[in-house]
């Protein structure tokens, strides 16, 4: 067993039973071009938590974790897209329209892959995921219990969205989760802020948090 100084106290897992998710570090959220800027983002302010996602994985690949990735993902006629979260806001361009990197969030596609410096690797569980949250329509609940998982570590993009509400999903299910401080990013510092303190709060409602040279050293 491991047990972590976290926010709002201490945080205590056993490798074997969590697993490492790592929300939607795919090219349409960090790169230009891709669903992230047609929303009206600057996406260069979630590429700089790169460094710290990537060594935390190979942290976590070193002591033989749980590896899950997940991509925010609709199939390519749209399918599992409802029309309300389409035609929601004036985007530049809408999911399933062609952008720079093909069609924006459309899986297969090149902005949908999952960044170089985080690609996964043979063996690591990944999610394609229509909503916000990794467990909606999703098989991650049955994988996970397939892997006898009980906690998640939680990093990716962005926090107050697919991470928080991923967090909450897995929350209500029974899942003891950390999210990564360093490890996530929003397009809004001050939601990412918020976002923390909401998790935590109350006596880790939601879940703890703690930065990631924690973790780390634990590891
Ligand atoms: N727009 C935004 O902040 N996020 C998303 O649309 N998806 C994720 O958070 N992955």
């Amino acid at each position: 067993m491991i047990t972590l100084k976290a926010n709002p106290f201490d945080f205590t897992f056993d490798v074997k039973h969590t697993a490492l998710v790592i929300i939607d570090m795919q090219r349409d959220f960090i790169e230009p071009g891709g669903f992230g800027e047609t929303l009206g983002n600057n996406v260069g302010l979630l590429a700089a938590i790169v460094p710290t996602v990537q060594k935390v994985l190979h942290a976590w690949r070193r002591v033989g974790g749980v590896v899950v990735h997940t991509r925010e993902s609709h199939a390519a006629d749209l399918s599992d897209c409802p029309p309300a979260k389409r035609l929601r806001g004036a985007p530049a361009l809408r999911i399933g329209d062609v952008g720079a990197m093909g069609r924006i969030l459309i899986q297969g596609e090149p902005g949908n892959q999952i960044i170089d410096a985080l690609a996964p690797v043979d063996g690591e569980i990944v999610i394609d995921k229509p909503g916000k949250g990794a467990f909606y329509a999703t098989p991650l609940q049955s994988m996970l219990s397939a892997n006898g998982i009980t906690h998640l570590i939680v990093m990716g993009v962005t926090t107050e969205v697919c991470v928080q509400t991923t967090m909450r999903e897995a929350n209500d299910r029974g899942y003891d989760c950390l999210l990564v401080e360093d490890g996530t990013e929003s397009y809004f510092p001050h939601f990412k802020q918020a976002a923390l303190e909401m998790i935590r709060a109350q006596g880790a409602i939601v879940g703890w948090t703690a930065p990631s040279r924690v973790l780390l050293d634990a590891l």
